[in-house]
């Protein structure tokens, strides 16, 4: 805290502000191809949701098309989607997951 002279010539307080780091929405979207089962277990994994939420996280993704599934710093956001993108490639599913900065 400084303090600041106005044109009153009073005293007041300028609060710092402190800017916190932007926060990034991870994704998962929908596809025909990759199994429903497959879906729960990358959001049991790799998101750390318990069945019955993966389950229905991932039939919003169904229904929706895509579905945030987590919300985190850009370098954790950044290795959820490398993690749920090899993931899905060495299984040979078409799952695709990203990410996007948070209004
Ligand atoms: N739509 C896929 C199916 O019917 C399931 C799925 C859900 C895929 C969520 C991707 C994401 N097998």
């Amino acid at each position: 805290r400084s303090d600041d002279e106005n044109d009153t010539g009073l005293l007041t307080k300028t609060k710092p502000k402190t800017a916190r780091p932007p926060l990034y929405k991870v994704m998962l979207l929908n596809d025909d191809f990759t199994p429903m089962e497959f879906v729960v277990l990358v959001l049991e994994r790799f998101f750390g949701l318990n069945h019955a939420q993966a389950f229905e996280i991932m039939l919003t993704v169904h229904k929706k098309g895509l579905a945030v599934v987590g919300v985190f710093s850009h370098e954790i956001a950044e290795t959820k989607v490398a993690q749920v993108m090899d993931f899905a490639r060495r299984h040979q599913h078409p799952l695709q997951c990203t990410m996007e900065k948070e209004e």
